[in-house]
C-alpha cells in the first residue's frame, strides 16, 4: 500500500510508465552500463486530490553540480519571468529594503529582474553549476535545498520575506510539509508566496504525459494546493492561468485570513470539478489517450524508418526522456536530437541513447522530418525555423495533444 505524500491516505495508481532513467541524465557511452533506472508510476489521492509519483530517485541524483537544464535557453521564458517579476513588484509595492526569496532560481532567469531594480533578494538553488551562472550575474544565491531549516537560517540572517517566489520547482519536491512549514515561518504577516507549475488540467486534457518524469513529484490542481495550504495555516488567495510549459497555473498564497480571496479561486475550483479532476476516472481516461498517442507515433516512426526517411528531433528536453523510454523510440527511429545547451552536446539521451548534437549542426543535416520534443516552445521555435523548414520541404512531427505531421 502506498500512502499519499500530503495526507497519508491510500493512493490509487492510474498509469505505469515503466522503467525510466534520470530525465536530465545525459551520458557518455562508457556510462551506459551503470545507468540508473526506477519504476515510474503515477497515482491519485482520493482524499486531498494530489496527483503524485509513486516512487522517485533521491534528490541528489537529479539536482547536482552537473544539472543539465539552464532556464535562460528560451527568450520567451525570459520575457515571461520579466513580466512575473514586474507584477510582484507592483502587487507588494517592493522597495530596496524589501526581501524577495526565490526557491529554485536556476541561472537567475527571474530573480535577475529584482537585482536589476536594486531590491534585496536571495536565490535558493542547490544545483551548483546553474547557481554559479546566477552568481556570475551578481545575484545573491545560496547553493542549498530549500526546506524548513533553510527558512530558519534565512530568517536569522536576512529577516522575513515580503514575497517568496518559485516557478517550476514546487512540483519537484516530495518533502512538501518541510517546504510549507518553512514558507509559513519565512513569510511576513502581509507577505505572499507565489508559485507556478505545469497544470494537471492541461496535462489531462492534452494527454501531455511527458510532463511526468523523475523530477516532477506532483501534478498540482487548485484543489490539491488548497488542501496542502490549509494544513499549514496558509490559503490560496488567487489563481492565474499561464500558457507556459503547455499550460501552467500560478497560485498566490498568504497567511490565512490576512488577504482578500479573489473570485478566480472559486471559479477555478468549479472548473476542476467540471473536468472531473476530483475523481479517478478522469485520470484513467487520460491513460487511454496516452496509449493511443503511443500507438500512433510508433506507427508513424516505424513507417518512416521503413521508407528510409531521415527523422531527427529538436530539443533534448526532460520530457523527451519519458516519451522515448515509454514508447521504445531508438536511434533507428530518430538519428539525433539537436539542442542549444552545451552540457548536453556529444552525449546520449537517457535510456534511449539517441545522440545529442549542437543546434548549429541541425541546419546542415537536411532531415525529412523533425520531431518537436520541445513542443512547449513551439511558437518560439517554429518562428525561428519557418524559413529553413519551408524552403527545404521539411515537416514537423507533433504528438501533443495527438500525433500529426505539420508542413
Ligand atoms: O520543470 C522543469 C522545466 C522548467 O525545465 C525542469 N524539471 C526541467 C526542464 O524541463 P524540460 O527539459 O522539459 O524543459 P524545456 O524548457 O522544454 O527544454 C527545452 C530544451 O530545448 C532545452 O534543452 C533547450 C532546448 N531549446 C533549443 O534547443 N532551442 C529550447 C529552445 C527554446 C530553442 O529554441
Ligand atoms: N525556476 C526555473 C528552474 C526550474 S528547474 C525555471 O522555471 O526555469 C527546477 C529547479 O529546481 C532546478 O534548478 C533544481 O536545482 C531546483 N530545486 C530542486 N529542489 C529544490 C529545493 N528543495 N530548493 C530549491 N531549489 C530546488
Amino acid at each position: 500500500m502506498k500512502k499519499c505524500l500530503i495526507c497519508s491516505s491510500e493512493v490509487e495508481k492510474f498509469i505505469d510508465l515503466g522503467q525510466q532513467p534520470i530525465a536530465n541524465g545525459f551520458l557518455k557511452k562508457e556510462q551506459f552500463k551503470s545507468e540508473y533506472y526506477f519504476h515510474m508510476e503515477v497515482a491519485f489521492c482520493p482524499k486531498c486530490k494530489m496527483v503524485q509519483l509513486v516512487e522517485q530517485p533521491d534528490r541528489e541524483q537529479m539536482f547536482h553540480e552537473n544539472y543539465a537544464f539552464f532556464s535562460s535557453t528560451s527568450n520567451y521564458m525570459k520575457e515571461h519571468f520579466h513580466q512575473f517579476a514586474s507584477s510582484v513588484i507592483k502587487l507588494q509595492s517592493l522597495k530596496e529594503d524589501s526581501l524577495v526569496v526565490e526557491i529554485g532560481c536556476n541561472d537567475g532567469i527571474m530573480i535577475q529582474n529584482f537585482m536589476q531594480e536594486g531590491i534585496r533578494h536571495l536565490g535558493v538553488e542547490p544545483s551548483k553549476n546553474v547557481a554559479e551562472v546566477a552568481k556570475s550575474k551578481g545575484i545573491n544565491v545560496t547553493t542549498e535545498f530549500f526546506d524548513v531549516k533553510l527558512a530558519e537560517d534565512t530568517i536569522a540572517e536576512c529577516g522575513k520575506a515580503d514575497a517568496i517566489l518559485s516557478a517550476n520547482v514546487m512540483c519537484h519536491i516530495p518533502y512538501m510539509h518541510s517546504i510549507f512549514e518553512g514558507i509559513e515561518k519565512l513569510l511576513k504577516d502581509d507577505g505572499v508566496f507565489i508559485f507556478e507549475d505545469p497544470y494537471v488540467g492541461d496535462i489531462i486534457q492534452k494527454a501531455s504525459f511527458d510532463q511526468i518524469y523523475d523530477e516532477h513529484t506532483f501534478l498540482f490542481s487548485v484543489m490539491s494546493v488548497s488542501y496542502l495550504a490549509g494544513m499549514h495555516n496558509l490559503e490560496v488567495i488567487d489563481t492565474e492561468y499561464q500558457i507556459t510549459h503547455g499550460g501552467s497555473m500560478r497560485y498566490t498564497l498568504a497567511h490565512k485570513g490576512r488577504k482578500n480571496i479573489s473570485d478566480n479561486v472559486e471559479k477555478q475550483l468549479q472548473k476542476e470539478k467540471d473536468l472531473g479532476l476530483d475523481t479517478l476516472s478522469a485520470y484513467e481516461r487520460f491513460t487511454d489517450k496516452v496509449l493511443v498517442v503511443k500507438n500512433d507515433l510508433m506507427k508513424l516512426l516505424n513507417q518512416l524508418k521503413d521508407e528510409g526517411k531521415k527523422v531527427v528531433a529538436y530539443g533534448a528536453t526532460s520530457k523527451s526522456t519519458t516519451v522515448t523510454n515509454f514508447f521504445g523510440i531508438s536511434p533507428e527511429h530518430i538519428e539525433f536530437i539537436c539542442d542549444t545547451t552545451p552540457t548536453k552536446h556529444n552525449k546520449f539521451s537517457p535510456g534511449a541513447h539517441i545522440p545529442v548534437i549542437p543546434y548549429e549542426k541541425f541546419r546542415e543535416s537536411n532531415p525529412d522530418y523533425v520531431v518537436l520534443f520541445a513542443w512547449n516552445h513551439a511558437k518560439e521555435i517554429m518562428e525561428k525555423e519557418k524559413e529553413y523548414m519551408e524552403s527545404n520541404g521539411i515537416k514537423w512531427i507533433m504528438y501533443v495533444p495527438d500525433v500529426k505531421v505539420v508542413d
